[in-house]
């Protein structure tokens, strides 16, 4: 056998083992995964958070072994203003479902991150009460690339959560505008969290914010007088009942709360228990799902055009789009050329 013949083979055989290794860890990952290993959850996410092309593939080999993904887990968006109590309220709320026998994923802003100033804030999670318990795990939100503590990957990491058997995925991110976009796209229900205050602190709000939310939180309660926590709670009912009705025919609730109390955390509990109640037996659940994954689909396409058309050179830099092109006949012309 000449020498060429010899080193053809070898590469062969090395290529076959290195595919055959990776497959094997991948499965290995998998099994640790659905053991709840949360070692290897941890693994998992940085692997699906990563954008190196070869962790690319090997992330999406994990993903479809998780699927199909879950439909009886509760994806749960807590939002709202830095400092107004999200991360107390989850540590108090995770307490509970614990207690009720739940297993709890929180994907948490990290608090050092700018975006959520929570430095200014002093640098503790607040989650103290949870980070050891042994049915929840907590992920801090990866800077960077992020929108409020949501990302594009948040979808898979929620998989992943699910996949290691975690039933309540509670994500925290911070009310920056789009991000209540993009949390609403890959949740069940939108818990929006405020501070008690006069009237005219409802112009504040922003309306996509209050379109968003299903369930409305007047926290710090203890910390105001009752009459002026009951005067906000009324406003943002009324406020809420302006709004168009929501396609799940769900009465949006608006409560007043502290973190430190557990009546209040029983009552989120029961209202949210409602809200579920109401859409599993509508149908809407299963419905905002199959949306969900779809617009997925459909951003995913977008995406991955963007990719390939960078990869043969065509420019469709946003610095090139200028407003003298219709930019979706500008899109439609260079898939064409891409095509063709
Ligand atoms: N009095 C009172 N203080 C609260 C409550 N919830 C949170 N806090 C305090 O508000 C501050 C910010 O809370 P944190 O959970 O970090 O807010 P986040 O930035 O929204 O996650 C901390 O000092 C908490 O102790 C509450 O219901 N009542
Ligand atoms: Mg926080």
């Amino acid at each position: 056998m000449s020498t060429g013949n010899r080193k053809n083979i070898d590469d062969f055989i090395s290529k076959i083992k290195s595919q055959h290794q990776v497959q094997l860890d991948i499965d290995q990952l998998y099994q640790k995964i659905k053991q709840g290993d949360k070692a290897s959850l941890s693994k998992a996410i940085t692997l699906v958070e990563s954008t190196r092309s070869e962790d690319i593939v090997l992330a999406h080999q994990l993903l479809e072994k998780c699927l199909p993904s879950s439909t009886t887990t509760k994806r749960i968006a807590i939002t709202g203003i830095p400092g107004v109590g999200k991360s107390t309220f989850i540590n108090s709320f995770a307490q509970q479902l614990v207690a009720d026998g739940q297993k709890v994923a929180v994907l948490s802003v990290d608090p050092s991150s700018s975006i959520s100033k929570g430095s200014i804030l002093g640098d503790k999670t607040r989650m103290d009460d949870i980070a050891h318990m042994e049915n929840v795990y907590i992920r801090p939100t990866a800077t960077g690339a992020t929108l409020g503590g949501v990302h594009l990957n948040t979808r898979e990491v929620i998989l992943l959560c699910e996949a290691a058997g975690y039933d309540h995925i509670l994500v925290e991110t911070v009310g920056v505008g789009q991000s209540e976009y993009l949390v609403q796209s890959m949740t069940d229900i939108m818990i929006v969290m405020l501070l008690p205050g006069s009237g005219d602190t409802l112009q504040g709000i922003k309306r996509g914010i209050m379109e968003a939310a299903d369930i409305i939180l007047i926290n710090k309660a203890d910390q105001f007088p009752k009459a002026a926590v009951d005067q906000t709670v009324t406003d943002y009912k009324q406020a809420m009942h302006l709004l168009a009705s929501k396609p799940n025919r769900w009465t949006v609730q608006v409560l007043g709360t502290s973190a430190f109390e557990e009546a209040s955390i029983q009552s989120v509990i029961a209202v949210m228990k409602k809200y579920f109640d109401h859409v599993l037996l509508n149908g809407s659940y299963l419905d905002q799902r199959k949306l969900q994954w779809r617009e997925w689909f459909n951003s995913s396409i977008g995406w991955a055009t963007h990719e390939v058309l960078k990869s043969k050179g065509i420019d469709i830099d946003h610095t090139a789009i200028n407003l003298n092109e219709l930019p979706p006949a500008k899109a439609l012309n260079a898939i064409k050329k891409l095509l063709h």
